[in-house]
C-alpha cells in the first residue's frame, strides 16, 4: 500500500554544493519558524564541529509539513570521508535530490553518491543550485550530469529525471530558468509529484530498521529510522533483533515523530514515517525492532568497507595526565566503543598490545573530527601516522586506489605532477581550459595521498582544488617516499628560550612558542635536511657570552608554525605520534630515548643492506 501522506527524501550532493543551505530554506518556508524569530544560517550543521569546519558531518533529518503531506528531509554530508552517512541514509528514504553546483558541475562525491542511489534503485529530482553565480554555466552542467548517468549505466527511467534550477540562498526554485517562481513551491510540488509515498503496511507485522543513534539526556540513547511496516505503540512489548540474536519484552519509554527540528512525542506510530523511539537497551545500528510474537528483521545496513586505519595509544608522555581527564586504558576503549555504535563507517579493532588500538574509517578528516571531539569531551591520548589497510589476494597485497580530480593554476603543472609521480601517481586526464587552468587526473595508492594535502595547497598557493574518489584495489606498489625532511627533536625537559630558538633560525621551522614546556624527544619543528636533528631548545645564554645588556631584544624571531590537528597528522612520520590532550598538541617520537632510537634506525639500515 502506498502512503500518500508521506514522503522521504534525501538531499545528495559533492561537499559544499548547497544541501544543508537548500534545508534552510525548505524548513523556513514550510511554516517551521514562527515569525520573526531569528534561525541561523544551515541550522540542521548544528554540532559544534561542523559549524567551525563548516560542512556537515553526520546525516540528519527534518520533517516538514506541504500541505497535506509530511516530507522527512535527510540532510546529508558531501565530504567523501563521510560517505557512510549517505549510504546509510539512502536505507530511509524512496527518492533523492542530486544537488549539483551550477558551476562547479558534477565533481567525483556527485558520482559516488548517485551510484548509491542508484543501487537502492531511487528515482533522482536534479536540483542545478547557485544559478546566480556570475560564473555559471548552466547548460553544460546538465549535459555532464547526464554524461554521468549514462557512465553509471542509468536506466532510461533513472534518465528522464526532472529538473529544477535553485537559489538555496534565496529560497527560490524554478522549473524553467528565468520563470516567474519567486520561493520554493515548485521544489515541493516536484516532490510530491515526482516521489512516490512509502509502500508501508500497518496491518503486517512492526519493522523499524534503526538507522541513526542520538543521544537524549532526557531519555537517554534514541533510536531513529524508518517504520518500514505496522504500528509501534507504548506500553507494548516488542522484539529486539540484534546481529546475532533476538531478545523479546522491550517497552519503549518514549516515542517520537519528527516536526522541524523538534521530536514530538507520541503514542502511536504509523508505518511509512521516519520515526525515533528511547527505551531499548544495547540498541545499534542495523537493528530491527519488530513484534514479540513473529519477529520478521530487515536485512541489516551495509556499507562500503573502511580503507585507512589509525592507531590511538594510550597517553604515556612525560606529560601525560596533566591536562585531561579520561587517560586510561579503559576511559580511551570505552569512548571509542561508543563511537562505532553510531558512527557506522568506524571500526574499532584490539592490537597486541592492551593499551593501543586500532581506529578504521575513510580518510584522514574523519579520523581528525573523531579525535578532535574526544580531546574536547577531556580524553588525552597519542595518534599514529595514518596508514591503509590492505588485503590478500591470490597470495598478493592489495592496496587501496584513489583517483584524484586536481584544478590547478596552469604554471603549476610541473611541479605536482613530480610530487604525484614521487609518491606513485599516474596521470591519466590532463585538460587545459585555455584561461590559466589545468583540471588533471591521477590514478594513485590512497597511501600516497596520505598526508598530501597540505602539500598541495602550499605547492599551489592555496589556489588549488583537489578531489577524490576511491577507485579499488591495486597490488602494493612499493615503498612510496614520505616526509623528505627530518625533526627537530629536544634532548632534554625545559622550558623553550628565545636564545635558543634564535639558534635554529638556518636549521628549519619551529613549531613551538618561546616558555613552551618540552620533554626530551619531543618534535620541536621541521628540520630543513633529512635526518632527524637532537637540538637543545632550552638553552639559556652563557654569562660570559654575555656582550651587552639588552642585546636580547634586538634579535627578531619569526613567529613559529602551528599546526592544526589536522596538519600535525599529516605532518608526522611513521615514527612519530601527536599527542592529543584538551589543551595541547604535541608531536613526538615514538621512541623518545635519543639513544634507543638511534640503535634501532643502524638496526633497520643493517636489516636493508
Ligand atoms: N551563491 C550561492 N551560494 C550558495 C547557494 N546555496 C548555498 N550557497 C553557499 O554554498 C556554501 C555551502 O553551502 P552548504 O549548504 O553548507 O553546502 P552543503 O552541500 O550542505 O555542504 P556539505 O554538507 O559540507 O557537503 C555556503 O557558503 C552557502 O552559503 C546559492 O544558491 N547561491
Ligand atoms: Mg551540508
Amino acid at each position: 500500500m502506498r502512503k500518500e501522506n508521506f514522503r522521504n527524501i534525501a538531499i545528495i550532493a559533492h561537499v559544499d554544493h548547497g544541501k544543508t543551505t537548500l534545508v534552510d530554506g525548505m524548513l523556513k518556508q514550510s511554516g517551521t519558524f514562527k515569525a520573526h524569530q531569528e534561525v541561523d544560517d544551515r541550522v540542521m550543521d548544528s554540532m559544534d564541529l561542523e559549524k567551525e569546519r563548516g560542512i556537515t558531518i553526520t546525516a540528519k533529518n527534518t520533517a516538514i509539513q506541504y500541505k497535506d503531506v509530511k516530507i522527512n528531509i535527510m540532510d546529508t554530508p558531501g565530504h567523501a570521508d563521510f560517505g557512510g552517512e549517505v549510504e546509510r541514509s539512502l536505507n530511509l528514504v524512496d527518492g533523492a535530490l542530486l544537488l549539483v553546483d551550477a558551476s562547479e558541475g558534477p565533481l567525483p562525491q556527485t558520482r559516488f553518491v548517485l551510484k548509491k542511489a542508484f543501487e537502492k534503485d531511487l528515482p533522482i529530482i536534479l536540483v542545478i543550485n547557485k544559478i546566480d553565480r556570475a560564473d555559471a554555466r548552466i547548460d553544460e552542467v546538465v549535459n555532464e550530469v547526464y554524461d554521468l548517468f549514462f557512465d553509471l549505466d542509468a536506466t532510461e527511467e533513472q534518465i528522464e529525471f526532472p529538473i529544477l534550477y535553485t537559489h538555496a540562498k534565496k529560497g527560490v526554485a524554478h522549473n524553467e530558468l528565468g520563470d516567474e517562481s519567486e520561493d520554493l513551491k515548485p521544489l515541493f510540488e516536484m516532490i510530491l509529484s515526482k516521489i512516490s509515498g512509502p509502500i508501508a503496511d500497518d496491518n503486517h507485522v512492526p519493522q523499524f530498521l534503526v538507522t541513526n543513534l542520538d543521544y537524549d539526556s532526557y531519555v537517554g540513547q534514541v533510536a531513529i529510522g524508518r517504520l518500514n511496516n505496522g504500528i509501534l505503540e507504548m506500553n507494548k512489548s516488542y522484539a529486539l533483533c540484534g546481529k546475532d540474536k533476538t531478545t523479546y519484552e522491550h517497552k519503549f519509554s518514549a516515542l517520537y515523530s519528527f516536526k522541524g527540528l523538534n521530536k514530538i512525542k507520541v503514542n502511536k506510530l504509523e508505518a511509512g514515517d521516519i520515526i525515533a523511539l528511547a527505551g531499548i537497551e544495547n540498541i545499534t545500528i542495523g537493528d530491527t525492532i519488530s513484534s514479540n510474537e513473529d519477529p520478521k528483521p530487515l536485512p541489516r545496513i551495509q556499507i562500503d568497507e573502511p580503507t585507512v586505519a589509525m592507531l590511538f595509544y594510550v597517553n604515556n608522555s612525560p606529560f601525560a595526565g596533566k591536562e585531561g581527564t579520561y587517560l586510561t586504558t579503559r576511559h580511551i576503549n570505552e569512548r571509542l566503543q561508543k563511537e562505532i555504535l553510531s558512527n557506522v563507517s568506524l571500526q574499532v579493532l584490539p592490537t597486541e598490545k592492551v593499551d593501543v588500538f586500532e581506529v578504521r574509517g575513510r580518510g584522514e578528516l574523519q579520523m581528525a573530527v573523531l579525535i578532535e571531539t574526544m580531546r574536547r569531551e577531556g580524553y588525552e591520548f597519542m595518534v599514529s601516522k595514518p596508514h591503509v589497510i590492505t588485503h590478500e589476494e591470490n597470495g598478493k597485497v592489495m592496496e587501496p586506489m584513489e583517483i584524484v580530480f586536481l584544478d590547478i593554476p596552469e604554471d603549476k603543472v610541473g611541479v605536482i605532477t613530480e610530487k604525484l609521480s614521487n609518491r606513485k601517481g599516474k596521470m591519466t586526464n590532463l585538460q587545459n581550459h585555455g584561461h590559466g587552468r589545468v583540471s588533471m587526473e591521477f590514478s594513485i595508492p590512497s597511501r600516497g595521498l596520505i598526508g598530501f594535502r597540505s602539500q598541495f595547497l602550499t605547492d599551489t598557493q592555496g589556489a588549488g582544488i583537489m578531489n577524490k574518489l576511491f577507485d579499488g584495489f591495486a597490488p602494493w606498489f612499493g615503498r612510496i617516499p614520505q616526509r623528505n625532511t627530518g625533526a627537530l627533536v629536544a634532548d632534554r625537559k625545559g622550558k623553550v628560550t628565545t636564545y635558543a630558538c634564535v639558534g635554529m633560525a638556518d636549521r628549519g621551522e619551529l613549531f613551538i612558542n618561546v616558555g613552551t614546556e618540552v620533554y626530551d624527544g619531543m618534535v620541536i619543528g621541521e628540520r630543513n635536511k633529512s635526518d632527524d636533528l637532537v637540538v637543545n631548545i632550552t638553552r639559556e645564554k652563557k654569562l660570559s657570552n654575555m656582550r651587552s645588556s639588552g642585546s636580547d631584544n634586538t634579535v627578531t624571531l619569526r613567529p613559529p608554525r602551528q599546526l592544526s590537528l589536522d596538519q600535525s597528522i599529516e605532518f608526522i612520520a611513521e615514527d612519530e605520534l601527536v599527542e592529543v590532550t584538551p589543551l595541547s598538541l604535541r608531536l613526538r617520537k615514538m621512541e623518545l630515548d635519543q639513544n634507543k632510537r638511534l640503535s634501532q634506525r643502524k638496526k633497520e639500515k643493517y636489516a636493508k643492506s
